[in-house]
């Protein structure tokens, strides 16, 4: 998970509260601690963390309890109002407006403009918007094929010059060509030298001034922590029409200082970079991010990844609604086996599930793909009637469903506990039910036991 282990470490502060007999002045300071040691091993800058902590701690002692609701709970919301904050507001791209939009990704070397941009030509295009994108990294060998390749993978046509030529006449192309399509979204790649950075910040001026783009897009390295302020500031001085991209928030434990300190300059973070492949992109929205951090789930990242999913392939959002809500039949898991590799790992997916959070060990759910296939074969076997209730399935359908699918009776029966393994964790965790993300008292009363 992103961030991994500073979830952890909020979640077993929380843990903390959870348990705790009285939430008195004591207990609140030492939440107020445990989340300071949290922040401040994430990276997280001194003076934002005792600021975060102060406001936390004041508005404990002070705030009014509102009536029907328990001190804990309260407290909880706290923590977790405070710390959206503290990652700035949800904003929005909208492409409803003029047609094409143009957006222009900047950044420094090795920052990840050209994968950020092809994950943003992937992301829109899945939502159903006409996307084109222009190469107008003239430094880098090889650049224009790296994004032409990425563009072949996702079906995004790509503007550019594999023999380079000058930045801001090729952006200029660019559009001008990718135009006469009428795309909704045009998106335009940069170089990052980094050694003659204001020839660089040059470049990008002539080409936004020749261009006029709609949105500035900088891609800012998460593994910088705390030390991506600077570049956010002056971004964020320069430009009126900025967001902020935040990279490789996958792998570092320093996202937290990086996201909270690009959040204090005001620099709106749009979307966030989890990985290498080109689905590892997410919208950035403070409160769903933190919900997750704390284990309380994000219904609703995972609602529209599942959404994003079945546009392209038959994944049903009913199917997943039902096994949220530990109504899984291996039916569901027929039709979702190839759904769920691409939505995400299992893991992932469970992670967005409130209360799940980092509960589960990994060996108990990650299966891998050549099982998964063994498991479809195996399935293939089964009368309609098993894969609704496999709980009807005993040894003399075992064995012919293991004859029939040229399989072993023990791997049926495998697969058979794996189903039973998933649904009972599941089930545990939702408790039948389907929360809002957001909606914190139902969802703390959800929580398992010992949270
Ligand atoms: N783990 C991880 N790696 C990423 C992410 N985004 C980009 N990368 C990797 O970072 C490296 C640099 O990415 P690029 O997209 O080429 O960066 P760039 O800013 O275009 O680089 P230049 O054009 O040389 O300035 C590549 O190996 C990417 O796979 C991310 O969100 N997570
Ligand atoms: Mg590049």
């Amino acid at each position: 998970m992103v961030l991994e282990n500073l979830g952890r470490s909020l979640h077993s502060a929380l843990k903390k509260i959870t348990r705790s007999a009285h939430i008195d002045e004591e207990a609140i300071k030492s939440l107020a601690k445990d989340i300071q040691q949290a922040l401040l091993q994430a990276d997280v800058n001194v003076q934002l963390v005792m600021d975060l902590t102060k406001r936390i701690e004041e508005r404990a002692l002070k705030e009014k309890v509102p009536s029907g609701v328990p001190r804990k709970e309260h407290l909880i919301r706290i923590v977790y109002e405070e710390l959206s904050d503290f990652l700035g507001e949800s904003a929005e791209i909208s492409l409803e407006e003029e047609k094409p939009k143009v957006m222009l990704l900047v950044g420094l070397q090795g920052s990840g403009k050209t994968t950020s941009t092809a994950k943003l030509a992937s992301y829109f295009q899945k939502r159903g918007y006409m996307v084109g994108m222009v190469c107008a990294d003239t430094y880098r060998p090889g650049a224009y094929e790296q994004l032409k390749q990425l563009g072949d993978q996702i079906g995004v046509p790509v503007f550019g010059d594999p023999d380079g030529g000058d930045a801001v006449r090729l952006s200029a192309k660019g559009v001008e060509v990718l135009k006469e399509e009428d795309p909704d979204l045009i998106l335009i790649d940069t170089a990052g030298r980094h050694r003659q950075e204001k020839a660089l910040m040059e470049e990008v001026e002539r080409i936004a001034q020749r261009i006029n783009p709609d949105e500035v897009v900088l891609t800012v390295d998460a593994t910088l922590g705390q030390q991506a302020k600077p570049q956010a500031s002056a971004f964020q001085e320069a430009t009126d029409i900025g967001s902020i991209f935040i990279t490789k928030l996958d792998g570092t434990a320093k996202g937290g200082g990086a996201l909270s300190a690009v959040a204090a300059t005001g620099a709106p973070i749009k979307f966030i970079g989890t990985g290498e492949k080109l689905d590892e992109i997410e919208k950035f929205a403070p409160e769903r991010f933190v919900s997750r951090l704390l284990g309380m789930g994000d219904i609703e990242t995972l609602i529209e990844k599942i959404k994003e999913t079945s546009k392209s392939t038959k994944a049903k959002p009913e199917d997943m609604k039902a096994i949220m809500t530990g109504k899984l039949t291996l039916r569901n898991v027929y039709e979702q086996l190839e759904q769920f590799s691409s939505i995400g790992p299992l893991k992932k997916i469970l992670q967005m599930i409130p209360g799940v959070g980092m509960s589960i060990p990994d060996d108990q759910i990650e299966i891998g793909k050549e099982k998964l296939e063994l498991y479809k074969v195996i399935m293939d076997s089964m009368t309609e009637e098993e894969l609704d209730s496999p709980k009807i399935i005993k040894s003399s359908r075992i064995k012919r469903i293991a004859k029939g699918s040229a399989t072993s009776e023990s791997e049926v029966k495998e697969l058979l506990e794996q189903y039973e393994r998933m649904r009972k964790i599941i089930k545990s965790f939702t408790r039948g039910r389907l929360p809002k993300t957001g909606d914190l008292g139902k969802l703390l009363k959800q929580m398992p036991k010992g949270y």
